[in-house]
């Protein structure tokens, strides 16, 4: 199977620790969907990475759609319980993460814009949101090793892509100051290969 990605990207990220996490082989296919030449489009008619492209020529996309489709068809490494209340508890996780991600994807983007046109009040409405995911990821981790039940999961995936992400692009945030246990999880993803090898690239 092929995995249209990107480095760079945080969704993309989730999903590449995933196919680690569960050892799927797959070949890496690097696309921006920002340039002109992308084909993403042929692929994904929202334009958007990531895209899994299955032997069967099938398209399969948004990241939660994809790592859904991974952890069934491998029984190795399980990243989403079972049981539905715990699988409820690990999705609204990952809405949580992906949601902070989209407010820094969205202030990021704003920002590209040229400076008479950004909107003050758009970066402060997005900002707001990033603020209040963190406390609420802060507050439900409060002193447990993991997100969600006691082992590690795509809760887990998903949290750490967004603060990676923060990391990336909103350096001066200073979530670890004001959230040391997610600090704290950070560190502990990263002494996972999965995690620590899907970084972005350092400039
Ligand atoms: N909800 C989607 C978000 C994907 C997304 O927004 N990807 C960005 C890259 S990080 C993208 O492709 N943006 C291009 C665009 O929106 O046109 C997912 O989880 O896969």
């Amino acid at each position: 199977m092929k995995l249209i990605a990107n480095p760079f990207s945080p969704y993309s990220r989730k999903v590449r620790v995933v196919l680690a996490e569960k050892r799927i082989d797959y070949d890496f296919i690097i696309d921006n969907p920002g340039d002109a030449a992308t084909r993403v489009p042929e692929y994904n008619p929202l334009g958007k990475i990531p895209v899994l492209v299955l032997d069967d020529d099938t398209t399969l996309f948004d990241s939660r759609v994809i790592v859904e489709h991974l952890d069934s068809a491998s029984p190795v490494a399980r990243l989403i319980p079972e049981d539905t209340r715990h699988r409820i508890q690990v999705r609204r996780w990952e809405a949580l993460a992906d949601g902070c991600t989209d407010a820094a994807v969205a202030i990021v983007m704003e920002k590209r814009r040229a400076a008479d046109k950004q909107s003050a009040e758009w970066i402060a409405r997005q900002q707001g949101k990033i603020d209040r995911a963190l406390k609420a990821m802060s507050e439900e981790l409060a002193g447990k090793a993991w997100c969600s039940g006691d082992l590690y999961n795509l809760s887990d995936i998903a949290v750490g892509c967004a603060l990676g992400f923060l990391d990336l692009r909103l350096p001066d945030l200073n979530w670890r100051k004001l959230y040391p246990n997610l600090g704290k999880l950070f560190e502990k993803l990263l002494q996972r290969a999965p995690f620590k090898d899907t970084g972005p690239p350092k400039a």
